[in-house]
């Protein structure tokens, strides 16, 4: 009998700290779900953390089996997904490499993570400029349809469907073009002490981010004392970030539409929602805090899923890898 053949996804979050509300709710709460219906590739993009020194080796070894054990606790499931570590699988950098040679090197420069990332710093790493293209070699190496991401990695996303059309009309067709997915509710989860900005692990204002693995107390207040705007009334407008903001998470975090929870909580003030919200958000968060504390504890569990996930992918990786390299001209492939 012919095996059904599954649309492949392909992403990974990087590994330089807990996760937040931000990169659960716009990204890995969807991965959780997507994949019983594609054939999904969750990968540690650990290479990716070296683009903005200094960092300490040690504490990036950590935080991949950390990173890891994140992943499982949010229900990314190692029976069913290709869980593995970027930099333990050989291809990557091989694939970037072929990809920067035919990328003008003005479209890197034009990136708006790099931009952002680059300003203010006294030190940048050409790494932090090629990250794109390393992001890209990610994708193509396991020819992924689709790239579930937040908002902010939509241009990476962009950049790589170039590259894959660039190298398929310069050689031959051999790409497929991904696409992103990105998820109308929560694609950017923003602060919650400046509901303009994006809700981020490097945010001066620690009040502004819930990490998913912090105290329930630490999280009840945090919600608590949340930027609101003046005026009442529970709905989403532009002209109230704050409990637009607090509305998204209730939903997402419920599963609920955004409507729907305008309607529940129609004659609630400011402070009962905020409550709700709190409450709602620690209910669903503590098994997975239960379940991270037991993981973390067990690191030849989490090291034997990562080589599983590592042989799995290789076996990919160097098949694409060798029809990519006699399609460039090398002789042979490793
Ligand atoms: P930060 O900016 O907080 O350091 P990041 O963007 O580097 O985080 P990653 O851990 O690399 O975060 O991202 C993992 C996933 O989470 C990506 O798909 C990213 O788009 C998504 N993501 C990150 N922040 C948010 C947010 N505030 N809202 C929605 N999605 C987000
Ligand atoms: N750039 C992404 C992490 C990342 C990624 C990828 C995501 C690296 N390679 C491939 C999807 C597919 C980020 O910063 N979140």
């Amino acid at each position: 009998m012919e095996k059904e053949h599954k649309q492949i996804i392909v992403t990974g979050a990087q590994p330089t700290g807990m996760f937040h509300l931000g990169n659960y709710l716009g990204a890995v709460k969807n991965w959780q779900r997507l994949q019983y219906d594609y054939e999904c590739f969750f990968f540690i993009p650990n290479l990716h953390s070296m683009t903005c020194p200094p960092y300490v080796p040690a504490e990036l070894r950590k935080t991949t089996y950390s990173l890891l054990a994140q992943y499982l606790a949010c229900g990314l499931d190692p029976k069913v997904s290709h869980l593995f570590a970027q930099s333990e699988v050989i291809g990557h950098t091989e694939l970037a490499w072929v990809l920067g040679c035919i990328l003008p090197v003005g479209q890197l420069f034009r990136m708006t993570q790099f931009k952002a990332k680059s300003q203010d710093k006294d030190f940048v790493g050409s790494g932090l400029l090629y990250y794109p293209i390393l992001m890209a070699a990610d994708i193509l190496l396991y020819n992924a349809d689709c790239v579930p991401v937040g908002e902010d990695q939509k241009q990476h996303v962009e950049l790589t469907r170039d590259l894959a059309q660039r190298f398929n009309q310069t050689f031959s067709e051999t790409f497929v073009l991904p696409e992103p997915y990105i998820m109308k509710t929560c694609a950017r989860v923003h602060s919650l002490q400046d509901p303009t900005k994006k809700m981020s692990k490097s945010d001066a204002n620690k009040n502004g981010t819930i990490l998913l693995f912090e105290p329930v107390d630490a999280i009840y207040k945090k919600i608590k004392s949340a930027v609101t705007d003046s005026g009442s009334g529970i709905f989403c407008s532009p002209e109230k970030p704050g409990i637009t903001n607090l509305i998204e998470i209730l939903a997402g975090i419920t599963d609920r539409r955004v409507e729907d929870i305008e309607d529940l909580y129609k004659g609630y003030n400011y402070g009962d929602f905020k409550r709700c919200v709190a409450e709602a958000v620690i209910e669903h968060l503590k098994p997975m805090q239960k379940r991270y504390e037991e993981l973390i504890k067990d690191q030849s569990y989490l090291r034997a899923i990562l080589d599983e996930g590592k042989a799995f992918a290789q076996e990919r990786a160097n098949r694409m890898m060798s029809k990519v390299y006699r399609k460039v001209g090398m002789l042979q492939y490793g």
